[in-house]
This record gives structure tokens, sequence and C-alpha cells, in this order.
């Protein structure tokens, strides 16, 4: 699994993040499952597997901050083909 934390994140704010926005998705395309849209809150999140998903996403229009992140993986232990250990 893989633990993401956003530190920071201050894009354009509009409700749903419809125009500027960070998704975390639990895969790796856009058809898996979102794990948080992001604008302007942080968030902690962590995966059912061994992949993340980050799309940033921006429109023409009005621009605002940054965002940032980290990741980190967390050890399950057992092992075994497509497992991350630690
Ligand atoms: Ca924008």
């Amino acid at each position: 699994m893989i633990s993401v934390t956003v530190g920071e994140m201050t894009l354009e704010y509009c409700p749903n993040c419809a125009y500027d926005s960070v998704t975390l998705y639990d895969g790796s395309t856009e058809s898996s499952t979102v794990l948080k849209k992001l604008c302007t809150t942080t968030a902690s999140v962590t995966s059912s597997g061994s992949t993340v998903l980050v799309v940033f996403k921006s429109d023409y229009s009005v621009n605002s901050g940054r965002f940032s992140l980290s990741w980190t993986f967390v050890g399950q232990g057992g092992g075994g083909p497509g497992d991350v250990n630690q």
C-alpha cells in the first residue's frame, strides 16, 4: 500500500474542485476508484494496492497557489508477488 500525504493544497477554489484539482486514484488509471479530489484542503490517503495515480488538472483562467505531496510505502508483511514490503 502507498500512503500519500498532501502537505499543501492552495489551488483555485471551486465547489467540487471543478476547475483546478489534484485527484488521487486508487490504481493506475482514471477509471480507478477516487481516493480524494482536492483543491483547497489537505488530506492523507492510503491505497489498497501498490499504485496511486496523481492527476493535476487546471483550466485556462484563474491561477492560484501550489500543492505538495509526499508518499511512503506501508508494509503489510507476508510478501508475495505484487506486495510491497517494508
Ligand atoms: Ca483555474
